[in-house]
């Protein structure tokens, strides 16, 4: 399988998880998140390979077929994923590319670690390539990636995409490490990004930093041109319209409906992240019943975290933040048997995601900073009723493409409490008239033509 692929995806993360059996079997499960969900239809249809971490430390894994995808696991230590997944990753670059909203942690072991295990998956995707193969980078925790794997094949058509938000140079100044991230970026021949700010955040820093021309979207390079660009990812539209087809799924929803016993149904689907804005919802649902202009009874919140990145310190806080703020607002609205939120940990399969979609009333999706956030896209893919509403942060990605939502400032919780009232109360016919329009940009813009977009213009 090795050394012939013309098509090779790199990321972080292989698109499954083992899962320990009885018996001590084990098993592969695809993983939940927003990568998987965009990749893995691109990876069946162009037969490709996938390298990346199976999430098992210090084991050597041999390639295997799964799910219908060929896939190479890169191993990692576990002193490597505490340096490098959780440091540099996830409490250095997570934070700073999203607003610094958490203080980013700068600490040189961790970025040797980055740079170490940078290393071994361009390694390994130099193996991995055919001749003149296309070879795509994902996301953030694979910078240095591209740069690396053009020393070692010059001959590769190199394509990275960023799922998080470019920071401004203000901030991206910040790190110590800037220039090695921008040299490394440059190693593709094109940078794809969720948003165009991104973009030109991007050839700013290349410009101020490298002395590199930029005309436009192209950067020259030491006699090479790479290109940067937006390329807003989406979500598998035929998937979801598949599920929405089941009798089962909407027997769920009846149910789900049923069970929550209210005549109005909130929802939150979210990572349990500092970036999603889930306290500042959870405040203003609070707001809205200590002011009386909500009823306990006459709407119920659905939150729905499923957590994450569990040693990251910030994330714990946060984990205990939420907890106490769900504890304080059922203990001061609750009756007994009918709380007024209800916070659920567990990572749910389509059908049940899909089930809560059809359930809820208003989608409530409010991060301080998101790349792009596909749940609001899943709510609108699903919604081909044309009831329910969304409320949406104007700091996602997603509020460029879905204008009609009820776009709002997460910060400002005065002005959150009226979106989620005005989705609330908004007519069928005006909620259907938004739901149709975000619909026609989401069925026309899905995950297909997002990859199709991006490796077309990889091969240009
Ligand atoms: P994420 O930060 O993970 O993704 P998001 O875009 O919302 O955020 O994707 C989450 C995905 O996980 C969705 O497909 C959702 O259905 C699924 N999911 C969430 N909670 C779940 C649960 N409890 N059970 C099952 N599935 C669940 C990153 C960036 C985003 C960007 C994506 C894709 O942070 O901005 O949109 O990558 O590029």
């Amino acid at each position: 399988m090795a050394s012939e692929s013309e098509f090779v995806v790199v990321a972080n993360r292989l698109p499954v998880d083992k899962v320990a059996g009885p018996n001590g079997t084990a098993s592969w499960r695809r993983s939940p998140g927003g990568l998987v969900s965009a990749i893995a239809p691109v990876m069946r249809n162009r037969k490709g390979v996938w390298l990346g971490w199976a999430g098992v430390t210090d084991q050597k894994l041999d390639p295997f077929t799964e799910d219908g995808m060929d896939l190479v696991p890169i191993p990692q230590s576990a002193n490597e994923v505490a340096l490098f997944y959780e440091g540099f990753s996830n409490a250095t670059l997570w934070p700073l590319y999203h607003d610094v909203i958490a203080p980013p942690v700068y600490k040189r072991t961790y970025w040797d670690a980055y740079v170490r295990v940078n290393r071994r998956f361009a390694e390994a995707a130099a193996e991995a390539a055919a001749p003149g193969a296309l070879v795509w980078v994902q996301d953030y925790q694979l910078q240095l990636v591209p740069a690396m794997l053009r020393a070692l094949r010059p001959d590769l058509r190199i394509g990275f995409f960023l799922h998080i938000p470019f920071p401004p140079l203000e901030l991206f100044q910040q790190l110590p490490w800037r220039r090695q991230i921008i040299e490394g970026l440059l190693g593709a021949d094109l940078v794809g990004f969720q948003q165009p700010g991104a973009a030109a955040n991007f050839l700013r820093l290349a410009r101020r930093h490298h002395g590199v021309r930029v005309q436009g979207s192209f950067a020259e390079v030491a006699g090479r041109t790479v290109r940067a660009h937006a390329f807003p990812i989406s979500v598998d539209v035929n998937e979801l319209a598949d599920l929405v087809s089941r009798p089962k799924v909407w027997r769920r929803a009846g149910e789900l409906r049923n069970d929550l016993g209210a005549p109005k149904i909130m929802l939150g689907v979210d990572r349990l992240d500092y970036t999603k804005g889930i306290s500042q919802r959870l405040q203003a649902f609070g707001e809205l019943l200590r002011d009386g202009d909500l009823k306990p009874g006459e709407a119920v919140f659905v939150q729905i975290a499923t957590p994450s990145r569990e040693r990251v310190e910030q994330y714990r806080l946060l984990r205990d933040e939420i907890e106490q703020q769900v504890g304080r607002i059922n203990g001061e609205y609750a009756s007994i048997g009918s709380p007024v939120i209800h916070y659920m940990h567990s990572s749910y399969d389509r059908d049940e995601l899909t089930a809560l979609y059809l359930a809820a009333d208003v989608m409530v999706v409010t991060p301080l900073r998101d790349g792009m956030n596909l749940v609001a896209k899943e709510y609108v893919a699903t919604r081909q009723d044309l009831h329910g509403a969304l409320v949406l942060s104007e700091f996602a990605g997603a509020a460029d493409e879905l204008k009609q939502a009820y776009l709002v400032n997460p910060y400002d919780i005065d002005g959150l409490k009226l979106a989620l009232l005005a989705a609330l109360r908004a007519d069928p016919a005006q909620q259907a008239r938004r739901m149709r329009a975000m619909r026609r940009q989401v069925t026309t813009h899905d995950v297909d033509r997002w990859a199709l977009e991006f490796l077309a213009a990889l091969e240009e």
